[in-house]
């Protein structure tokens, strides 16, 4: 007989149930300001506090504080807060057209806004994003995408770019930053670190930016992905976007609990930090930083985006199955709008009729480029990418067998 009682496998479970508060005190939220900025040619080792702790400037009455308040000019910020409202206004008007059944599947950023936002106006033309389903942010924000051609995607109409070879949301603008999406999760991050030492070897000045969720961490992408960027000091960013859920997996179960998920990065030897992604501004101040290193050479960051997924995962899921619908009012960091919003006000460089305003005009540029776009069609008049061109974009010359079989379907 053993001396020790039988062992037992631990399964970690979220705090919160359907009807049943979430306790968020297991995200260990530090006051805005309190935490330190270190130089950005810190050895890695010494970021290991900032692992654990919570990079914010935002206060909860709206004013900045700390080393870490990126000093920005009101103009920019204005720009960031429309741009997240962009977003916002974007997405609910694509969740209904995906009830209309005009396109089959939609995936909302409600409640992550500002992390895309606020990273995309940090890097540079030329900087290469491998980003996941819920970074569209880094799109809307720029002025150069057409926002009638992502809508096309989104439709799978005659117009899609893509020719509906992806699932609406998997964008991809090479122009624009934004490596095609890949519905496999977890493989853009290894791939986006080679970019990076692809840049390197070239003697570029280029850097690449990875995003991953919570989630998926759990894949050995992201293991293999943290050790090559280490050991080659690879020129990029190593984004976790941890918005508490992966479907209705609850993050712990991917290895959150009583640990962090910036704590992997130093673990592996790259300089991290846990920040709040719900501050506009410790998102910017954040993604400079580690912009900075990797651009200067000084090596990769990992960063942890602490948010809260607030919709359901996609239009295929319904959370109200596995976690109290009122979490998001009662998360602890709040809503990244409202939060910039509140701090403009408080310079006096937003009002509440500019915010009614703003989203008036966001919501009939959106109608506009949504009614252009409808005009090419969509999945409820069947106006989609011609069969013949599944044939092509693979091969230079088509095998005989390819040819053979588009003249069957009549092509
Ligand atoms: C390799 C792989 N496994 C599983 C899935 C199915 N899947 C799609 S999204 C998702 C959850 C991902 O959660 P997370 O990484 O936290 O990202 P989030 O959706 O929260 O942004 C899963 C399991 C997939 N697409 N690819
Ligand atoms: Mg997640």
């Amino acid at each position: 007989m053993s001396k020790y009682p039988p062992l037992r496998l631990h399964i970690p479970e979220p705090s919160g149930r359907p009807g049943c508060a979430t306790d968020f005190s297991y995200l260990h939220i530090s006051p805005a300001g309190a935490t330190r900025r270190p130089d950005v040619d810190v050895l890695p080792v010494d970021t290991q506090d900032l692992a654990y702790q919570l990079v914010r400037v935002l206060d909860e009455d709206g004013s900045a504080k700390g080393p870490w308040d990126p000093q920005l000019a009101p103009d920019f910020m204005r720009r960031g807060l429309k741009a997240m409202m962009k977003v916002r206004v974007f997405d609910a008007r694509m969740l209904i057209a995906q009830r209309q059944k005009k396109l089959s599947f939609y995936m909302q950023a409600l409640g992550e806004e500002a992390i895309a936002v606020a990273h995309g106006m940090a890097l540079q033309q030329g900087d290469m994003n491998f980003p996941t389903y819920r970074q569209q942010g880094l799109l809307l924000s720029r002025d150069d995408v057409s926002m009638v051609e992502m809508i096309c995607q989104l439709l799978s109409n005659e117009k899609d770019p893509i020719q509906g070879r992806q699932l609406p949301v998997m964008y991809s603008y090479k122009r624009a930053g934004f490596f095609s999406i890949s519905g496999n999760l977890a493989t853009q991050y290894i791939q986006a670190v080679g970019w990076a030492m692809a840049s390197a070897i070239k003697g570029d000045t280029k850097i690449a930016s990875a995003w991953i969720g919570d989630g998926s961490t759990a894949e050995s992408d992201f293991a293999t992905a943290l050790t090559f960027a280490h050991v080659y000091r690879a020129p990029v960013i190593l984004n976790v976007v941890n918005n508490q859920w992966a479907i209705s997996t609850f993050q712990a179960i991917a290895g959150g609990e009583h640990t962090t998920f910036a704590a992997r990065g130093v673990g592996s030897g790259i300089a991290s930090l846990r920040v709040d992604g719900n501050d506009f501004l410790a998102v910017h101040a954040a993604s400079l930083w580690a912009a900075e290193r990797a651009r200067r050479g000084l090596g990769p960051t990992l960063i942890e985006w602490v948010t809260y997924r607030a919709g359901a995962h996609s239009t295929s899921d319904d959370p109200s199955k596995y976690r109290p619908g009122d979490d998001w009012e009662r998360f602890p960091l709040g809503d990244p709008i409202e939060r910039l919003r509140r701090h403009l006000s408080l310079l006096g460089h937003w009002s509440d009729e500019e915010h009614e305003a703003t989203l008036k005009a966001l919501e009939a540029e959106v109608i506009a480029a949504q009614r252009e776009a409808e005009r090419y069609g969509s999945l409820l008049d069947g106006h989609i990418p011609s069969v013949a061109s599944m044939f092509e974009g693979v091969y230079k010359d088509m095998p005989e067998h390819l040819r053979q079989q588009r003249q069957q379907l009549g092509y």
